[in-house]
């Protein structure tokens, strides 16, 4: 692997001083101009400038390591230095990521974003260390809606017997059984062939998502269901975590956090590029009333919340609903 060669190099060049650039490695599912791998890849450029050249960053787009479920191993493992993943490969890892992938938890991208930049992010991303991951930041993801080749979705009743593909997580099965649908877990790389084939009739994503993987193309109908608003996550492996410094683990953290702004803007971005494109191919987009899915999708809620500290940042995040801080 091309993370453990840069490891191994700085084993080797650990006792040298002063020390030759060190280039780390991170993954992501994305194309090289998505807003994750743009951020990502800023956070190498901040790296390389706070440390004078002595480490920089080489991020493999496109998902050209492997799915998120199999890079995200290989990080803890050490074999990736670092990897920027949605929640919901970390949901049967880690309990309190199932938090902020609750459906309808955050009533709004600002309150997402608050509850996130409050200690509360802080809190959860302190949990991945038990997994070998050292949680840098979390970067917006948007809000997630239902599309299919079907028709529009306006009620649940509309979803009975689609078969929707979801991200490998439990909480994701549940959530679109909940709603009456077949879930087929499924990594992102195969959903376009599969909605081609008919071997699903639709999936649920972001406007960014839908579009770049070119989904909207076979599934012509996007309902704006925006169940779910659960950030991406950017993390390093604790294996290479622990061979820096104090100083240059200070560097790495703030330099992923410097990221999140400039992440939030480019996202902004392309969530409006996304649409127009979606609108120009003719897509059908239709607004949902959510209060039914709403009912059904937060009673599965306490299947997935079943420790008293995933119950604890429920409950701090529902507190700072509707502005309170
Ligand atoms: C996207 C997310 C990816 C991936 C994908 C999926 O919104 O950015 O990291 O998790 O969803 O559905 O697999």
């Amino acid at each position: 692997m091309v993370g453990a060669a840069a490891a191994g190099g700085m084993i080797a060049l650990a006792g040298c001083k002063p020390r030759l650039s060190n280039v780390f490695t991170s993954a992501d599912t994305h194309v090289s101009d998505y807003p994750t791998v743009q951020a990502v890849e800023r956070f190498g450029q901040l790296l390389s400038e706070r440390t004078n050249g002595r480490l920089g960053l080489k991020v493999f787009a496109g998902g050209q390591l492997g799915n998120e479920r199999d890079t995200l191993e290989v990080t803890a493992f050490g074999g990736l230095d670092f990897n920027r993943v949605n929640l919901a490969p970390l949901n049967s890892i880690e309990p309190t990521t199932r938090v902020p992938s609750l459906p309808f938890l955050f009533e709004s991208t600002e309150h997402m974003r608050t509850s996130l930049d409050s200690e509360i992010g802080d809190e959860i991303l302190a949990t991945l260390e038990r997994h070998g991951l050292i949680g840098l930041c979390f970067y917006d993801s948007g809000a997630r809606s239902f599309y299919n080749t079907r028709g529009p979705i306006n009620t649940p009743e509309d979803m009975r017997g689609l078969k929707l593909r979801v991200p490998g997580s439990d909480l994701y099965v549940a959530m679109v059984k909940a709603l009456g649908a077949d879930a087929v877990p499924m990594p992102l790389d195969e959903v376009y062939q599969s909605l081609s084939q008919g071997v699903i009739d639709g999936a649920e994503n972001n406007w960014p998502s839908f579009e770049n993987g070119r989904h909207y193309e076979v599934a012509t109908y996007y309902s704006l269901t925006r169940h779910l608003l659960a950030p991406e996550a950017f993390v390093m492996s604790k294996v290479s975590w622990d061979k820096l410094s104090a100083e240059d683990q200070a560097v790495v953290r703030q330099s992923a956090k410097d990221t999140v702004p400039y992440m939030r803007t480019l996202w902004d971005a392309q969530v409006e590029k996304s649409m127009k494109v979606i609108a120009d191919a003719g897509v059908e987009v239709n607004e949902v009333d959510p209060a039914p899915f709403t009912a059904l999708m937060t009673d599965m809620w306490a299947d997935f919340i079943d420790t008293p500290e995933q119950q604890a940042l429920v409950d701090r995040i529902m507190a700072m609903r509707g502005g309170n801080s």
